[in-house]
């Protein structure tokens, strides 16, 4: 395991650097990603952020956002392939045919899942985000952190914390925050593209999304599915599923909550989010996935109405065990 030194040495020393966000991505990936660019050039580095999906509106305030290239678009050789907020390799989806072509793989994460596939590996399963893992790099590297950059990383942490509600925030999460409001981060912008702007599409998918709420009979697990039928018809995207679990979680006496959703490809995504009992990242090994212990995911190649099934049996026996 290497630390943000070791990590800091390899990036002055290295060039060509090709930086993977995970599929679906979120904040953290996105956030990340792009502060670990914006810094890399400033340094006089070649540095490309990547992605596989789309990247979700909420995210085009993030600068650099616009020069993010789908994986099919990057030409020429890069010597080193970074993974930020990836638990596994494969999380970064079709660019894994990119990821083969690099030298060097480093693994920057946070999942407690997270096996260390890289040559170098930075895991700290006590980051309640990458983007506190990136800062820390930042500073070994003794990078100028830009306005830009501080309101990329910020935006990594505010999001993946859940506006610091949730439970992996700690002091230092705080301060690296405040650090980099000092820098010029603005909260209340982050917060209003992040958290306060849906499409009118997204929100009449959660209505339909809650109009299928399920509960199990002693009230602990409550699920919601989006079917493919619910997609077209309200036109929303995958990624403005994001976000929707959460009520089936915040009903009072529900320890986990679930959401199963059909992929395009004849698959169900399945997220889940859990109180305070159960490990679900450990449910979601179990079919191949991963997380943390609090919010994990997996994918399951299987009907809808199979997906479920096993999922809430596996969950209901993690709850009896736990
Ligand atoms: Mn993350």
């Amino acid at each position: 395991m290497e630390s943000p030194k070791d990590l800091a040495e390899l990036f002055q020393r290295e060039n060509g650097f090709l930086i993977f966000t995970h599929v679906q991505p979120d904040g953290d990936t996105l956030g990340s990603a792009l502060a670990l660019g914006l810094s890399l050039r400033l340094l006089g580095k070649k540095a490309v952020v990547v992605r596989s999906d789309p990247l979700p509106e909420i995210y085009q305030f993030l600068p650099g956002s616009g020069e993010i290239a789908d994986w099919r678009q990057v030409e020429g050789d890069f010597r080193v392939g970074v993974l930020v907020d990836c638990g596994d390799p494969t999380r970064v989806g079709e660019a894994a045919k990119l990821l083969a072509r690099v030298a060097l793989v480093v693994n920057i994460d946070h999942h407690g899942t997270n096996a260390g596939f890289g040559q170098y590996n930075y895991v700290d399963v006590q980051a309640a985000a990458v983007g506190e893992q990136i800062y820390e790099l930042l500073r070994s590297m003794e990078v100028d952190i830009s306005p830009a950059i501080a309101t990329c990383l910020y935006t990594a942490i505010v999001t993946d914390t859940g506006s610091f509600r949730y439970e992996s925030t700690r002091e230092s999460t705080f301060r690296v925050a405040a650090e980099l409001v000092r820098l010029g981060a603005k909260p209340a912008q982050v917060a209003e593209n992040a958290f306060e702007t849906r499409s009118l599409s997204s929100a009449r998918l959660l209505g339909r999304a809650l109009e299928t709420l399920e509960l199990t009979p002693d009230g602990k697990v409550a699920w919601l599915v989006i079917s493919r039928a619910a997609l077209e018809e309200t036109g929303a995207s995958d990624e403005e599923t994001e976000g929707i679990i959460n009520y089936a979680r915040a009903i009072r006496g529900v320890e986990v909550g679930l959401l199963f959703r059909e992929t395009g490809d004849g698959k169900v995504r399945v997220s889940l989010r859990s109180r305070h009992q159960v490990d679900v990242s450990r449910v979601a090994s179990h079919f191949d996935g991963g997380g943390h212990p609090r919010a994990a995911g997996c994918t399951l190649s299987l009907p809808l109405n199979e997906a479920r099934e096993k999922v809430i049996t596996a969950v209901r026996g993690a709850l009896a065990d736990s």
